[in-house]
């Protein structure tokens, strides 16, 4: 008898909300509202997949109604990058792109990566997969969006991975034409950094991660929830987007 799967996806019943896709072109993702489930947001997860599912079973996750959005930053430093792929096919995962999800989607299209960098940021699983498993992944990652938009009954909340290229939530769609708003989306620490405050137009809150937190902090109305539950000290931040509150 093989001992368990921990890093699995955990399995459950048929969804009750289809997955929906990202129209061509766009950079953001509108989910449909989910009246019969919780949507829960969890900080960055580094390959770490197996401590997620425990984090899932501790709240009582259930997939057949409840949605997990992940903030970015599924693979590298931690031990289950592989799982990523599995993870993101599941009907109630939904994910935005990281910055981690940006080298794999770089190298393989552009070549342009520093190999020795992304080796010292947790890269060296995806550095030693065969290139057509390399190519496997990059084009999953490639398909990820930048921001998703959450409808919640107190209004619509934003997930980004590390900061809102536009004040305004209303126009960062259009904002992510631009290379230059998709880099500041997955790479700029500059507003965590400074602590800057200032609340993000037109959307209830927008969610991030990429800052690594002992707690989660909220600046105001952005929501830093990457508590560094990739590492063993931290733990995974699960925010229910209902109350904004963690679970
Ligand atoms: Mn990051």
């Amino acid at each position: 008898m093989s001992p368990p799967d921990t890093a699995a996806p955990p399995a459950y019943g048929p969804p009750a909300l289809p997955r929906p896709g990202l129209p061509a072109g766009s950079h953001l993702l509108r989910l449909a509202p989910n009246p019969a489930g919780r949507d829960l947001a969890v900080g960055d997860i580094h390959g770490h997949f197996s401590k997620l599912r425990d984090a899932l079973a501790r709240v009582g996750f259930d997939g057949a109604r409840d949605r997990l959005l992940s903030v970015g930053d599924l693979i590298d430093r931690g031990p289950e990058s592989e799982r990523a792929l599995e993870w993101l096919a599941q009907p109630w995962f939904h994910a935005v792109r990281g910055n981690h999800e940006d080298y794999p989607v770089r190298l393989v299209r552009t070549g342009l990566v520093d190999r020795e960098n992304y080796a010292r940021n947790g890269g060296g699983w995806f550095l030693a997969l065969p290139p057509e498993e390399q190519a496997r992944h990059a084009a999953a990652y490639a398909q990820l969006p930048y921001a998703l938009s959450v409808p919640t009954p107190q209004g619509e909340v934003g997930i980004i991975h590390a900061e809102s290229p536009s004040r305004d939530w209303q126009r960062v769609a259009q904002a992510l034409i631009l290379r230059s708003a998709r880099g500041l989306a997955t790479w700029s620490r500059r507003k965590a950094q400074e602590g800057d405050t200032t609340p993000i137009a037109g959307v209830r809150a927008v969610v991030v991660g990429h800052q690594p937190m002992a707690d989660p902090l909220v600046l105001g109305n952005v929501h830093y929830i990457d508590t560094a539950g990739w590492t063993p000290e931290g733990r995974f931040t699960l925010l229910d987007l209902a109350t904004l509150q963690p679970v």
